[in-house]
């Protein structure tokens, strides 16, 4: 019998959007692997998405779309045919429309895939045509992206496999062995030669464990110890005086607020050893070329912005920027931007609608944004149910009565179950779309390996259902998605020489094709694209904007409290500890974490606590535990370990409230915003802790 080979990309947020193939044998897929010809991939997959046919073939896979009959909430729902769902969507909207305003109506998603289709064109075309309000993606890495492209000019990384020429690698606040898999086979065979790791992280996490030295530091001090650090090599002069002439600007400003970062200072703030701050200092500045990885994890905290520049500052203090093996490493992302225009056609729609911030969903649900209030939230890709921060308040405002939210998806997930409409998503076997990728520098096409499972419509199909229902004729409104993705890699081809040669055709045929990268090491020409041309350790374009210009650091500001009110008796200051939820190892974020398989290696929803808080506490493994502060609380299995510093619990963001006991961990989370470019600031959250009898 013949087996069809089908390649695709994986749609998950990852840096390594890995190269996937599916053997199909009379329609049914039989096998799921990496792709042996991708060049990062290498023919191996994560856990996460090597079961991948377990969760395409999910049996609560949603098939066709419901209504709901019960309260919002209630599970309770009512079988709809395609057209009975749109027409009921196009009434309630175009009421809404009538009282309110297009901008009533909020679209709300984020990765569930990150296809250049499914996710770009569907985030941008349908929704302006429409007028809606527009959604402010700041969840994830808002300010890392905005200080590293203030300080930098663009965000530019260099391939996973230059590690090898790296003599020092330091791993600020990111989890590559969970979080960027494809990026460990290269760091261990650096270190086999001979490369130093260090890792910054206050939890021993994989990646820590694999490290020569990991340095623990208070969460939301980075910013103070990567001053301190800049100090005590300035003090020593190791510092590249001829390279910050030529290559900065700002650099005798910087140089004096780094008086205010002394290592006495530095140490109580990251409560750290000043000798160990002094060694750390010295090996960063004496090891060339010495590389600085950081991802999106390390600033998800007030100070979350300037942490980044701060980090920023350093390779070009010691001069590591342009070199082989040197620099700093976030994102390849600014190679190749879509053309905009192409992608959202903004200039045939009408005004731009007002912008939410999607870390204060639940505020705005319950009036922050007002005039006109929020009357629709259409939600895909996303499930802020789980996922979005202070969770207590997201649930509230999903069940305002007067509120109609529709939600596309894949599986009835705590945010599906408050919808008033549930449409069934197809998976990214079953549809078509174009991935680059944010960790390295190749496009990959995904063709479809299956059809839609049951009544299953791709976000594309459903954008062009509610373009004909609201009576939208614009072709670029119905395009087949081949044409689409045709047309923006064109328009992007005909500006950007990453793209050249590359054709729809060839990545269709070849699957996997490298951009053109010049230089191949970032900044080896000298050129940063800043207004200056330079380095901007102080930012006239911050300053502008009324932003602090040059790097700095701020203590942590959460009361714990519910928007930031101050707390009562019941929370005391000296007793507060710091909560971080960063990735789990077998999901992205809750995709996966309805997965038995994957669920089961997770183990129960825990928290880690360290010996001291867990004694002064009384608590021991496997006690219930419950984690509380002024905006809710969770309870979870407790884990005694010296695997987070004291002061700190840690315990995973992803998991599915309804599968568990109805919260997860982001009924204590902060949706108070960060210090630039409205980032979230989900490790900035104070909370309180007790054991349960
Ligand atoms: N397995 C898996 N992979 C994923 C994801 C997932 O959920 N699971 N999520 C994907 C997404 S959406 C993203 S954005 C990326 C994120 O990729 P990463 O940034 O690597 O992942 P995180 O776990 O969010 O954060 C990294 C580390 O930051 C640490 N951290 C938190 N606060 C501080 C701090 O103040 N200082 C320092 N030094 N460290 C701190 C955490 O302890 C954590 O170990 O990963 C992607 N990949
Ligand atoms: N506590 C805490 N919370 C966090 C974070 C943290 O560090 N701590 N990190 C934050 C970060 S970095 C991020 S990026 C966000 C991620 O949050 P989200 O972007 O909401 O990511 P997921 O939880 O993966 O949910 C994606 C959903 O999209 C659905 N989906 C997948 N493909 C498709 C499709 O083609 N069409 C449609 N319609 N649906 C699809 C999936 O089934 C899944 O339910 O979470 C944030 N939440
Ligand atoms: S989640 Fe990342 S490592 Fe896993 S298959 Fe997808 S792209 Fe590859
Ligand atoms: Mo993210």
């Amino acid at each position: 019998m013949a087996t069809k080979l089908v390649r695709g990309a994986c749609p998950h947020d990852c840096p390594d959007t890995c190269g996937i193939v599916t053997e199909v044998e009379n329609g049914r897929p039989v096998q799921f692997y990496g792709d042996p010809d991708h060049p990062i991939t290498q023919g191996w997959l994560c856990a996460k998405v090597r079961p991948y046919l377990d969760h395409v073939n999910h049996p609560d896979r949603l098939t066709h779309p419901l209504r709901r009959v019960g309260p919002k909430g209630s599970g309770q729902w009512q079988r709809l045919s395609w057209d009975e769902a749109m027409g009921e969507i196009g009434q309630r909207w175009r009421a809404i429309i009538a009282e309110f305003g297009a901008e009533a109506i909020l679209p709300y998603s984020y990765s569930g895939t990150l296809g250049l289709l499914q996710m770009g064109v569907v985030n941008g075309r349908f929704w302006n045509r429409l007028g809606a309000s527009q959604l402010a993606r700041t969840i994830c890495g808002a300010a890392a992206e905005f200080a590293v492209e203030a300080t930098l000019g663009s965000r530019r990384s260099q391939p996973y496999e230059d590690v090898q020429h790296s003599q020092l690698v330091i791993i600020w606040g990111h989890n590559p062995v969970s979080t960027a898999p494809h990026f460990m086979p290269h760091l261990l065979q650096a270190r086999k030669n001979g490369t130093q790791v260090v890792v910054i992280d206050p939890r021993r996490t994989r990646t820590a464990k694999l490290a020569d030295w990991h340095l623990a530091p208070n969460p939301g001090s980075d910013g103070a110890l990567a001053l301190g650090l800049a100090q005590h090599i300035v003090h020593n002069g190791w510092h590249d005086e001829t390279w910050l002439a030529q290559h900065t600007v700002g650099w005798p400003e910087l140089q004096a607020r780094l008086a205010d970062y002394p290592l006495a200072r530095v140490a109580q703030i990251t409560g750290l050893p000043e000798a160990d701050l002094a060694r750390l200092a010295q090996l960063y500045a004496q090891t060339s070329p010495a590389l600085i990885k950081i991802a999106d994890g390390l600033q998800r905290n007030f100070t979350g912005g300037q942490t980044v520049r701060a980090i920023c500052a350093l390779p070009a203090l010691t001069g590591q920027y342009g070199r082989l093996g040197g620099g700093l490493a976030y994102s390849t992302s600014g190679y190749l931007q879509w053309d905009g225009e192409a992608v959202g056609k903004r200039s045939e729609c009408p005004p731009p609608g007002r912008r939410v911030n999607m870390n204060r969903l639940g505020a705005a649900l319950l009036g922050e944004v007002a005039d006109p209030p929020i009357q629709s939230l259409f939600v895909y890709g996303s499930n802020p149910a789980a996922i979005a921060p202070n969770a207590g308040r997201v649930a509230e405002g999903m069940r305002r009565e007067d509120l109609f939210t529709v939600v596309h998806e894949l599986f009835m997930t705590d945010t599906a179950v408050l919808a008033d409409i549930v449409l069934p998503a197809t998976s990214q076997l079953e549809h078509t779309d174009l991935h680059k990728a944010y960790g390295h520098t190749y496009l990959t096409y995904n063709h479809p390996a299956l059809p839609p499972l049951g009544e299953c419509k791709s976000n594309w199909d459903v954008m062009q259902l509610l373009a004909t229902e609201m009576g939208f004729i614009e072709p670029w409104l119905h395009q087949a998605a081949d044409a689409v993705l045709d047309e923006v890699l064109t328009t992007t081809a005909a500006k950007n020489p990453a793209l050249a040669g590359i054709t729809l055709d060839r990545l269709k045929q070849e699957n996997t094709v490298p951009l053109t990268i010049e230089p191949a090491v970032p900044f080896a020409d000298g050129r940063f694209p800043t207004p200056s041309g330079k380095v901007e350790l102080y930012s006239q374009t911050m300053a502008d904007m009324g932003l602090e210009p040059l790097p700095g650091w701020q203590p942590e500001l959460d009361s714990g409290g519910q928007d930031g009110e101050e707390l009562n008796g019941r929370f005391p200051a000296h007793e507060a500890l710091t909560l971080i939820s960063a990735a789990a190892h077998h999901f992205v974020t809750s995709t996966f974490a309805n997965q038995a398989a994957l669920v089961d290696r997770e183990g129960e929803p825990f928290v880690e606590i360290h010996p001291d808080d867990a004694a002064r506490h009384h608590i021991q493994t496997d006690d219930w535990v419950r984690l509380e502060n002024g905006r809710g609380f969770c309870d979870l299995r407790a884990r005694v370990t010296d695997g987070v510093r004291p002061g700190v619990v840690a315990s995973p963001k992803g998991r599915w409230g309804r599968l568990g006991n109805g919260r997860t961990i982001n009924w204590l989370t902060s949706d108070a915003l960060a210090d630039m470019a409205g980032q979230s600031t989900f490790h900035s959250s104070r909370v309180w802790l007790r054991r349960l009898d």
